[in-house]
């Protein structure tokens, strides 16, 4: 009930609002706010265009619900150090250095810059559940910290080629092509390792993305492309390692994730070096060098269980930031541009939640904005990073949400974009899209300034 209630709320103050503006003398045949334009996160919109706009609870929380995501967050925030079980090998001693603020992290630009995103490493083939085949001495991750005693198993090494792009009305835009290398390796890595680097997302409003029933995503799949519009999303299926079998991926940048919980206990273990009941044995487990010893599956987990699920949990109950200056032109102009350009095929803007069993009883049953499909798409071989995942090939991504993308800079500092961070502005983000996307980016890439300055409204106000 509270939900319908709070939308009502909303609906009879932004209708005062709409007098109140009329009555100013502003265009009182004004078209009434659609309902993306009102809650972008159905019961889970929250009204702040501040630094802390990722970081609000949903206020359709009620009672234990609210307790148990302050237990979460202060578990997100958690700093930890050697004996509380970070390590032996790590990159982050806590969920928030990368997802800082709740928010995405960024490429680091130079040597002793914070290190918020990581390098996946595997070789050609695939593990017994389908998933990548782990590197012997390194796992499935690099991990470039280590407790003392230690030694890490190498460094990020980052650089970028910088590719100058003319657009039709005559502007230029430089994109930065990023080569990516395992740096003083301790030891030598074999051939062919493939190597994918991933940014921190940004971690609000996923709870409703995991309450999308998978009829519904699937229903968006048209991996043949059958219907002959040159977009064919595939669905990942991924290994559940506490259910045993393959379900549909939703998280990470390759939907290599199928729950919010898999993907905290699987963050605890390669970015932070903490076991959990999930994940046992130490990213550590299995190498040679002196202190990396695999950890005693029988021992306690590093983390235990009720902490696993109020981390779990805060991550899942995170608010979404309603949408702002939906009214101005631009914004309005931009919306139309957005779908002409055919952005909306694969960031599909409305969805729907159902009430999953195992989520938060908050996350049910809602519309919601997110502007993504959950689903696979081939971008192209400029933003591929030719290392397969599971059923992702090596040019596949999730398409991300979109919404929130015009806090970034208000709430990070920065506002670099895509799986690896290397764009550093929308208009980069968009002209790197290739594959199916490469008629999409070519329409922004045709547009004149005013029409692209229109776009980048729209975009702003989500
Ligand atoms: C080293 C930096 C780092 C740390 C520390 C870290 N993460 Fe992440 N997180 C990432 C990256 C990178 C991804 C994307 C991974 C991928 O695509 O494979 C990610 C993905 C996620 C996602 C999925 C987001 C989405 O939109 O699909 C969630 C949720 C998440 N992390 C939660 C956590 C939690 C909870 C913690 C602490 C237990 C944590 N992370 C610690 C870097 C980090
Ligand atoms: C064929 C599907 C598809 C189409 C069409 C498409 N996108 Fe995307 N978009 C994606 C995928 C997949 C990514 C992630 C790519 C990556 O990170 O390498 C992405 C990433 C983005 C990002 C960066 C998001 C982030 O969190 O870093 C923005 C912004 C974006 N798209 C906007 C647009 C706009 C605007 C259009 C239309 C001009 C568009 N997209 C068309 C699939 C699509
Ligand atoms: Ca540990
Ligand atoms: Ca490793
Ligand atoms: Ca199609």
């Amino acid at each position: 009930m509270a939900p319908n209630r709070f939308v009502l709320l909303l609906l009879v103050s932004l209708g005062l609002l709409a007098t109140a503006c009329s009555k100013d003398g502003i265009d009182a045949e004004e078209p009434a706010p659609t309902a993306d334009e009102i809650t972008a996160g159905g019961a889970y919109t929250v009204q702040s265009a501040g630094s802390n706009a990722y970081s609000l609870p949903a206020p359709n929380l009620r009672g234990s619900s609210i307790e148990k995501h302050a237990a979460g967050d202060a578990e997100f925030e958690r700093n930890f150090v050697t004996a509380s079980g970070l390590g032996p090998l790590f990159i982050n001693g806590s969920c928030t250095s990368c997802h800082v603020r709740d928010g995405r992290g960024a490429a680091p630009l130079n040597p002793g810059d914070a290190v918020q995103m990581l390098f996946r490493l595997s070789l050609a083939g695939q593990d017994p559940h389908g998933g990548p085949q782990p590197v012997p001495g390194f796992g499935d991750q690099l991990q470039n910290r280590a407790i003392v005693g230690t030694v890490p198993e190498g460094e990020l090494s980052i650089s970028y080629l910088e590719q100058l792009r003319t657009l039709a009305d005559g502007s230029r835009v430089s994109l930065r092509q990023p080569r990516y290398a395992v740096a003083n390796a301790y030891l030598p890595l074999p051939g062919g390792v493939l190597l994918s680097a991933r940014v921190a997302p940004p971690v609000f409003g996923l709870g409703l993305l995991e309450a999308v029933a998978e009829a519904d995503v699937l229903a968006l799949a048209d991996a043949a492309d059958a219907n002959g519009d040159g977009i064919s999303g595939r669905p990942n299926y991924v290994w559940d390692v506490a259910a045993q079998q393959r379900r549909l991926g939703r998280f990470g940048w390759k939907a290599n994730q199928p729950s919010q919980r898999q993907q905290t206990a699987a963050a605890y273990n390669g970015d932070m070096g903490l076991t959990t009941s999930l994940f046992v044995l130490e990213p550590a487990a299995g190498q040679t060098q002196a202190g990396n010893n695999p950890s005693n599956p029988s021992a306690a987990p590093d983390v235990a269980d009720t902490r696993l699920d109020q981390t779990t949990f805060y991550v899942q109950t995170l608010g979404v930031p309603a949408r702002r200056d939906v009214r101005n032109e631009q914004v309005q102009a931009g919306k139309a541009l957005f779908v002409s350009a055919r952005c909306a095929a694969c960031h599909t803007p409305r969805l729907r939640t159902s009430a999953l069993p195992g989520l938060p009883v908050e996350t049910a049953n809602q519309i919601i904005f997110p502007y993504t499909d959950l689903l696979l798409h081939d971008l192209g071989p400029g933003l591929a990073d030719n290392r397969p995942d599971f059923e992702a090939s090596g040019q596949e991504w999730r398409t991300p949400p979109l919404w929130g993308i015009g806090l970034t800079e208000v709430v990070n500092g920065h506002s670099t974009f895509l799986h690896d961070g290397r764009a550093r502005s929308l208009t980069e983000a968009i002209l790197w899209h290739g594959g199916e996307a490469q008629p999409s980016a070519d329409a922004v890439a045709q547009m004149s300034a005013a029409d692209r300055a229109r776009l980048l409204a729209f975009l702003g106000s989500l």
